[in-house]
């Protein structure tokens, strides 16, 4: 592992351009649970209940109960050390792009700019009638939130399960995994689709990829690092140096 790191540190000194895709793992040194560990979120709700368009036709109540959870449980917490540790190598390398699968607003909180949210972020609200956008920090929203201008029924600004990505944004993110040198894939279990093959099209396009996370993954076999162990501790070794 320290043979890796060196190595790793090596490669990141000569990179011009740096990608990096996040997940849940990187939010679990914070005291968020993940989607799918022990402990995991999905284990107590099921996906279906609560994070796709029919799930909120069939019961806005629930969905919004599960939002409310997460929205008291991360209002409590704040960024770590590994959300840090990507705001200083952004500062560090010419070109950067924070690709991140989580919708709780940490890597903004850190102070990420180049940051891509392709799932969205459930601090903002989207209303269903008049399609405004609104940030709302409310630790609750109450059980079915109205929005504000139009009296229209109010849902969590999040890219549910069966529901498209926004094409402007999933297409910078598709071009800041092909036109890379290295590409970091931290804390994620590489499952959910299109974000899992990002690291596949940054392969192809010839970057170096590694992997950052407590356990192997279905995508490990196809890393040139791998380096298990949790993000709040590797990364800012990776960055140690710029500080
Ligand atoms: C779409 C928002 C077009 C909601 C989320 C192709 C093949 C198969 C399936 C599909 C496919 N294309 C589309 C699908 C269907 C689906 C999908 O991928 N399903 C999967 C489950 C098979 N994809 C979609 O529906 C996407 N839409 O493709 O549109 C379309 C349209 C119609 C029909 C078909 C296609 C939309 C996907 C977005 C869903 N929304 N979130 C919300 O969060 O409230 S996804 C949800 O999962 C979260 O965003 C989460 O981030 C994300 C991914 O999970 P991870 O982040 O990886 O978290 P997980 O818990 O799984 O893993 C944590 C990892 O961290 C673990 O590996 C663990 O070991 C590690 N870890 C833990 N602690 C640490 C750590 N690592 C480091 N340090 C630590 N301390
Ligand atoms: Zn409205």
């Amino acid at each position: 592992m320290e043979k890796n790191i060196n190595e790793l540190k090596e490669v990141i000194t000569h990179s011009k351009r740096i990608t990096v895709l996040t997940g849940a793992g990187i939010s679990a040194e914070s005291g968020v649970p993940t989607f799918r560990g022990s402990g995991g979120i999905w284990r107590n709700y099921q996906v279906t209940d609560v994070a796709t368009p029919q799930a909120f036709a069939r019961d806005p109540e629930l969905v919004w109960e599960f939002y409310n959870w997460r929205r008291d449980l991360i209002s409590k917490i704040t960024f770590n050390p590994g959300h840090k540790a990507l705001v200083t190598l952004e500062k560090h390398v010419n070109d950067f792009t924070l690709i991140t699968q989580n919708v709780d607003g940490l890597h903004r909180e850190a102070g990420s700019q180049r940051l891509l949210e392709i799932h969205g972020n459930f601090w903002e609200v989207t209303c269903t009638k008049c399609s405004k956008v609104t940030m709302d920090r409310s630790q609750n929203m109450g059980t079915l939130p109205k929005c504000s201008q139009c009296g229209g029924l109010l849902r969590p600004h999040v890219i549910w399960f069966g529901e498209s990505l926004d094409p402007d944004i999933i297409h910078k993110a598709i071009e800041a995994s092909q036109n890379c040198d290295l590409m970091l894939i931290v804390g994620t279990s590489g499952v959910v689709q299109p974000a899992a093959s990002l690291a596949y099209q940054a392969k192809a396009e010839g970057a170096v990829v590694a992997e950052i996370n407590i356990e192997q993954t279905p995508q490990s076999g196809h890393m040139d690092f791998v380096l298990t162990g949790p993000a709040g501790k590797i990364l800012p070794m990776l960055v140690e140096d710029f500080n």
